[in-house]
């Protein structure tokens, strides 16, 4: 009989908050030293969260040693080495700067906070830890599915030449029935805007990310389609059955998003972001047209991306479906033999297993807080811009 060798040190993490994302998190932590092979071994050393029952429910399903009901006991403890950070957008700003402050690594959920002045104040936290070997990341997880890293390589490696078009949709439809009762997504308190920054963040992110350019400005429309909603309700998943005859609350923030986006290139983009698209679910769609070909993504069927080579013979065009399932792609050989193909949660392990090596290795993971705070600054632009009758905005901090 053999004994396996020693793991490496262990990374202790603290995480914040445990509603989707935290069970998203928690088995990313969990997963990656067992698939990745990692400088050091995450281990889930504290949950924080408000309601104590739920709270150490939560815990034990996660798999975390211990629990508080205050999350400065995270920062407080010499043991945690990475805060975690789960919860709504107008929590991460003093979460953030405290662990900072305490030396801790940080990752943040997107986006990373509800407004561009307090993603400032996260970034200048970051920039003067960073001095002292803290680690930040913002957790843009899709840049992790292997077909749109694999995008962003072809790209890179001009496979579709010279860019020409970006367009860009995020469809969901978990508020399209009116009687959805009301929660943190739908508050501009607590989540900043709408379908704009929880996931028309992701295809700002994205889009720059595979194109390697930035959006230089913007011009947009929001509209909140459903302008108030039952207060009580059953939550199922991300919406739920609300109580249709009684009390109802305003909704604060857009339902749609839509907007057009120059790069600095001078390349237009078209975006679009809604929870209302009946049928369509996690439908994350990127679509990158170039001199020489193009390249198309969605979500719904995340294993494959579709690329056309206009350089082909005439008679042989048209779309090739990838499946990214190969050893060639991006992360895909830590996983199954060929064609087996991963799902949503993967995306969210190999951001850990990136985090991890970075911390490890003492580099800056990405997307850092400088590049999350850019994102912040093209949903700002785009809502100044709604404001303001569909007005051309600039993301540029010296001229807005
Ligand atoms: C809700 O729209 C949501 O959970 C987003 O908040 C996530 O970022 C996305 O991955 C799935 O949808």
């Amino acid at each position: 009989m053999t004994t396996p060798s020693t793991s490496p040190r262990p990374l202790r993490i603290g995480m914040v908050g445990y509603g989707f994302m935290g069970a998203a998190h928690s088995h990313a932590w969990r997963t990656a030293h067992r698939f990745f092979e990692l400088p050091l071994t995450p281990v889930l050393a504290t949950l924080a969260g408000r309601t104590e029952a739920t709270l150490v429910a939560a815990a034990e399903r996660f798999g975390f040693a211990q629990t508080t009901t205050r999350w400065q006991d995270l920062v407080e403890d010499p043991e945690i080495d990475v805060i975690d950070i789960c919860t709504p957008g107008d929590t991460h700003v003093e979460i953030a700067i405290a662990a900072l402050a305490a030396g801790k690594h940080v990752l943040c959920e997107k986006p990373l906070a509800n407004s561009v002045e307090q993603s400032e104040q996260m970034t200048t936290a970051a920039a003067q830890a960073r001095a002292q070997g803290a680690r930040t990341m913002c957790g843009f997880s899709y840049r992790r599915t292997p077909a749109l890293a694999y995008a962003r390589q072809l790209v890179a490696e001009g496979a579709v030449g010279e860019i020409r078009q970006v367009r860009a949709q995020y469809l969901q439809d978990w508020l399209s029935d009116v009687d959805a009762p009301m929660t943190w997504r739908l508050d501009r308190d607590k989540a900043g805007s709408g379908a704009l920054g929880d996931i028309g963040a992701h295809i700002v992110d994205l889009t720059q990310w595979i194109t390697g350019q930035q959006i230089a400005s913007v011009s947009g429309t929001l509209q909140t389609v459903v302008p108030t909603r039952p207060a009580a309700g059953t939550a199922q998943g991300l919406g739920g059955t609300g109580e249709a005859s009684g009390e109802r609350r305003e909704v604060t923030v857009d339902d749609l998003a839509l907007f057009t986006a120059r790069f600095d290139s001078g390349v237009l983009g078209s975006f679009e972001a809604t929870r209302m698209a009946q049928g369509r679910k996690n439908a994350m769609r990127v679509e990158i047209n170039g001199s020489a070909g193009s390249i198309a993504f969605d979500f719904e069927r995340m294993n494959e991306l579709e690329v056309y080579d206009a350089t082909a013979p005439a008679g042989r065009q048209g779309f090739t479906r990838i499946l990214t399932t190969e050893p060639e792609h991006p992360y895909a050989a830590h996983w199954w033999p060929t064609g087996h193909g991963l799902g949503y949660e993967h995306t969210f392990t190999h951001q850990i297993a990136d985090l991890v090596t970075a911390i490890g290795e003492g580099t800056d993971p990405s997307p850092s807080f400088e590049e999350a705070l850019q994102v912040q600054r093209v949903l700002a632009a785009v809502e100044a811009s709604a404001s303001d009758g569909s007005s051309w905005r600039s993301t540029d901090p010296e001229t807005t």
